[in-house]
């Protein structure tokens, strides 16, 4: 098997496809002699293996981790053959209960050959497997800088970097840290400012901005962080991209650096035709050049962490994440209090990845929780608990989708997403429903919990190439109608202070578990599984370049409006006459 990938995609055997329990993978490898010093430590470093791992180095129990989407590493330096060959070996566990994040359930089921164990789960979206991100050996000197956290904040206009850092190894040796600051061409701003802890002041500094709301989006400094000792123990560097911005909330905005955000984005999946859930530097770079060429500022990490790789691409060009932990349709299977530790764990695991990123701001602690339930009124207090006492700079969110008279979990967050299906797995067909639905279901959730509302999902499945005129479900038309409806709405809706962004299901389309309402997947997408436009993806490029011009003076392409004829040309400078709006 490939590593980084998913294994179910890569063989023709659905044995394969469709396996419930272990996988081993095994692998020999060489270490330098010279690897071998006192000095020296060596780590094994997994980026995301899905769901479970036990993994050995030589027959040796070396690390034990569950959740698919976080990553995990050991000191693997005295189990190590110097100069020898090395064994590893993986054991993966795919298997969902009613206590793993997210939950599911394996049943036996009777076959013509037997029982066999089937994987049953609510959540809309394959439950690949396998060692899905790059696995590393590194070395660092054996006193390391074991963690850096950092917040930023902004006064006037001096930048201020507050940093934290521990050093792991040897705790009878004193460590010295000094960190230094460079700008984004590496010239040194701040030099050598000795102590674990502390607070750098950056005058004139250099914002972090959003894609597309300053000429100049995504400003990174580098936080450069050294140790030293009297010891022989060589020093230990690591480099941090750190965007200075100021994240703020109210009951009906969230601003950065002062200014109001608007959200205009998509949920999206870590997914593609045979990798699975595998790691892909192309797919994930020809995503971000979708993302930005059509005009979008956002999206959500539905319904798990991605890599560590998609997120550096999101501090760099400035696209904000809603960062989501695995808890989607958290309480299918029951609350437990064992569920309620694994999500709480889940959350420290992810802020601990993804604490210091710019581009992350919001966490969103679920996914279409069973939040009608009466359990979920004390777990999602606590799991609100649990959260903001790991980040008090950063909104809470989740995506909400059980009617607002009944939700039990809003009052917990900070702003409130919620998903619905309108014109689609409510009212199919009805586009003429969208309007009203939508506007009245954001004045509820606002009215109910005194909170910026955003809607986190809405969309229709879509086959490329289905055309049926007039719009009929499943056809790219009906798409383009529903997703009309829709901007109809929240462009009423932006009159009102307090919704804050708009986030289309889904970026492309995506694989799921076998069920007669999916063909071959989710097409929700407005780009194809294999990243490829369909017609919506014209309009909403339409529209999200038309906001960001709006609310930001961009200027849209040029070949956004690439024909318009001269008869209506002057439409553009004097808006649509009152005759036209009235009869669209
Ligand atoms: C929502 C879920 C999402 C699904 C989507 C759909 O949050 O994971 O894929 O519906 O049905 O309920 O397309």
């Amino acid at each position: 098997m490939p590593v980084p990938a998913s294994y179910n995609d890569i063989t023709q055997d659905k044995v394969v496809r469709d396996h419930v329990g272990v996988a081993w993978y095994d692998r020999t490898f060489y270490i330098p002699r010279k690897w071998n010093s006192s000095d020296t430590k060596i780590w094994l470093r997994f980026a995301g293996v899905h769901y479970a791992a036990d993994v050995f180095v030589n027959g040796e129990l070396v690390a034990s981790h569950a959740g698919g989407h976080v990553p995990f590493q050991a000191d693997v330096t005295s189990v190590l053959q110097y100069g020898q060959k090395n064994l590893i070996s993986v054991a993966v566990n795919n298997t969902l209960t009613d206590i793993t994040v997210p939950q599911g359930e394996v049943q036996q089921l009777q076959t013509d050959a037997g029982a066999r164990f089937v994987q049953y789960y609510k959540f809309d979206f394959f439950n690949y497997a396998g060692i899905h991100r790059p696995v590393v050996l590194y070395t660092t000197p054996s006193i390391y800088i074991d963690d850096i956290s950092v917040n930023t904040d902004v006064n006037d206009d001096t930048g201020v970097i507050e940093y934290v850092v521990r050093v792991g190894g040897d705790t009878k040796t004193r460590a010295t840290v000094s960190v230094s600051l460079l700008d984004r061409d590496g010239n040194y701003v701040i030099r050598n400012v000795v102590g674990d802890q502390g607070n750098l002041q950056v005058p004139q500094a250099r914002l972090w901005w959003p894609y597309l709301m300053n000429p100049e989006p995504a400003y990174l400094y580098t936080l450069e962080v050294r140790t030293s000792t009297e010891s022989a123990v060589p020093e230990d560097v690591y480099r941090l991209p750190v965007g200075i911005r100021k994240l703020g909330w109210t009951n009906t905005s969230v601003t950065m650096n002062g200014k109001a955000i608007y959200i205009r984005g998509f949920g999206r999946h870590e997914d593609s035709a045979i990798r699975g859930k595998g790691h892909d530097y192309p797919l994930i770079t020809r995503d971000y050049n979708l993302i930005k060429w059509i005009g979008a500022n956002a999206y959500r990490t539905s319904h798990y962490p991605y890599s560590e790789e998609i997120m550096d691409f999101a501090d760099r060009e400035g696209i904000m994440i809603i960062n989501e932990c695995p808890g989607v349709d958290i309480g299918s299977y029951g609350f437990k209090d064992e569920l309620l530790e694994a999500h709480k764990t889940a959350l420290t695991r992810l802020h601990r990845r993804d604490k210091n990123r710019p581009s992350v701001v919001m966490w969103s602690v679920a996914n279409e929780a069973l939040t009608a339930s009466p359990e979920a009124y004390g777990y999602f207090r606590d799991i609100a608990d649990h959260m903001k006492a790991l980040d008090i700079s950063r909104p809470i969110t989740m995506a909400l989708n059980k009617p607002c008279n009944l939700d039990l979990a809003g009052e917990f967050m900070d702003v409130i997403g919620f998903n619905r299906y309108n014109a689609w797995y409510v009212n199919s067909g009805r586009t003429d429903t969208i309007i009203q639905n939508v506007k009245e279901e954001a004045l509820n959730w606002h009215k109910k919990y005194n909170k910026p509302v955003l809607m986190t999902e809405y969309g229709g499945d879509t086959m490329a190439g289905l055309h049926l005129s007039p719009e009929y479900i499943w056809s790219e038309e009906y798409q383009v109608k529903l997703l009309s409806k829709h901007f109809e709405a929240f462009d009423q809706l932006r009159n009102e202070s307090f919704f804050i962004g708009e986030m289309i299901w889904n970026f492309a389309d995506f694989n799921t578990a076998q069920t007669y309402v999916r063909v071959g997947g989710n097409k929700k997408g407005v780009f194809t599984r294999d990243r490829q436009p369909k017609a919506s993806a014209q309009l909403v490029r339409k529209r999200y370049w038309a906001l960001a011009e709006e609310l930001d003076s961009v200027t849209p392409p040029d070949d956004l409006s690439e024909y318009v004829h001269e008869s209506h040309a002057k439409y553009l400078e004097t808006g649509l006459p009152d005759v036209w709006v009235t009869s669209v």
